[in-house]
């Protein structure tokens, strides 16, 4: 088997990109949880970002999401993020909290909501301008929720001729990311539902329009890794939203409960050219923290995408092959499990401690004090979350 001393390097590739709203109040339609220490600002969410990142290396880039994080002078954001050590990262457009986007956005029957989500998007654009941003990564609440409430392939048609509208103004060296989800908030059809339909779409816009797969918008039983591979070979795979999903789209905590599917999707990226300095495909979380604290919440989630990564670089690649073309199924198998079975724990500490890091983030966070600083200095104000 590989070993982990022939694979340490190639974790300094690594990035994984936190979102901004992990550090803001969220919970469910039942409660959202005020917590002691909340960001009441992108500032202060962006200071917390800097805290993950300070303990772990592995976190220097924040995705936002506008309108939740928006401010007057962007310019001014970025540099306070580059003095905390981070990029900016991802813009997320965001039309599924106005009142005027109840019946759908981009695929809206009325041409002058229609036209207002796509002056939404062109607004990202505009901040991707000023914060140095390569991604505008839109997800759509658009769907429904009854049976003939609307034109399903009016719907698509107009969506194409949105997305047209919105990937002709990206630059160059931006990309347009679109993402599915296959339901939630309406659950008779989602708009983009699967990854097949957002293939499509991106497809027909041309090169810089990605899919981005959130781990969490896939029916149970979904073999995610398989279309892993399939966006990878069609070069389409532009970024993951990472979650762990149960019963709804509960973005949990990466890898919390079930490592071993992180693992298969983890070696399939690696498998498919989607790992390292030549790829362009963004590792980022999509999580909120609802009961848990969110700071710790995030060190995990990042902790937790490396250390899969590290156990999917180790697969034997030549001995899976040889036993694959064998025809040796166990065999093959067993090639993978082995790997997955391999504690990468110390490993990884002694990775931290010769990158002068803690070799133990959770715990230096803990003993850092700065939750207490956060607690007594965040008081006042108005917390970030939803909407907020
Ligand atoms: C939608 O469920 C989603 O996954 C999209 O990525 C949004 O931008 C994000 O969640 C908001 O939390
Ligand atoms: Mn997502």
């Amino acid at each position: 088997m590989t070993t982990f001393a022939a694979i340490a390097d190639q974790l300094d590739d690594q990035v994984i990109e936190l979102p901004s709203w992990a550090f803001g109040n969220s919970g469910t339609r039942f409660k959202v949880f005020g917590t002691p220490g909340t960001p009441r600002t992108v500032q202060e969410k962006l200071a917390d970002a800097a805290k993950v990142n300070e303990l772990t290396g592995l976190a220097p880039k924040v995705a936002l999401h506008i309108p939740w994080d928006k401010v007057e002078d962007y310019a001014a954001l970025k540099a306070y993020a580059a003095d905390l050590g981070l990029n900016l990262g991802t813009i997320n457009s965001n039309t599924f909290q106005d009142d005027i986007y109840k019946f759908g956005s981009l695929t809206h029957v009325d041409e002058s909501v229609r036209r207002k989500a796509i002056d939404r998007h062109f607004e990202c654009i505009e901040v991707m301008n000023q914060t140095g941003s390569r991604d505008l990564k839109i997800w759509l609440a658009d769907g429904t929720n009854y049976a003939g409430q609307g034109d399903l392939r009016g719907r698509q048609d107009r969506l194409a001729d949105s997305l047209a509208q919105v990937y002709d103004r990206i630059g160059r060296d931006q990309r347009l990311v679109l993402e599915y989800k296959f339901f939630e908030p309406a659950f008779y059809h989602m708009d983009v539902p699967d990854w097949g339909t957002a293939y499509a779409h991106v497809a027909a816009l041309g090169e810089r329009a990605v899919v981005c797969l959130d781990t969490g918008h896939h029916a149970p039983g979904t073999n995610i890794e398989f279309i892993v591979t399939q966006l990878l070979r069609l070069g389409k795979l532009g970024s993951f939203d990472f979650n762990s999903r149960f019963y709804a789209d509960d973005d949990l905590i990466v890898g919390s409960a079930d490592p071993f599917q992180l693992f298969r999707i983890l070696f399939e990226v690696v498998r498919g050219g989607g790992y390292g300095p030549d790829s362009d495909v963004a590792f980022m979380l999509d999580q909120c923290h609802n009961v848990e604290d969110k700071i710790p919440g995030q060190i995990r989630s990042v902790l937790n995408v490396q250390e899969m990564t590290a156990r999917a670089l180790l697969v034997d690649r030549e001995a899976l092959a040889k036993a694959q073309e064998a025809g040796d199924v166990l065999g093959a198998h067993g090639v993978l499990m082995e790997a997955f079975y391999t504690d990468v724990r110390s490993d990884l500490a002694g990775w931290r401690e010769s990158r002068g890091l803690p070799r133990d983030p959770m715990g230096a966070y803990a003993e850092s004090g700065y939750q207490a600083k956060i607690n007594a200095e965040r008081v006042g104000g108005q917390q970030a979350g939803w909407g907020a």
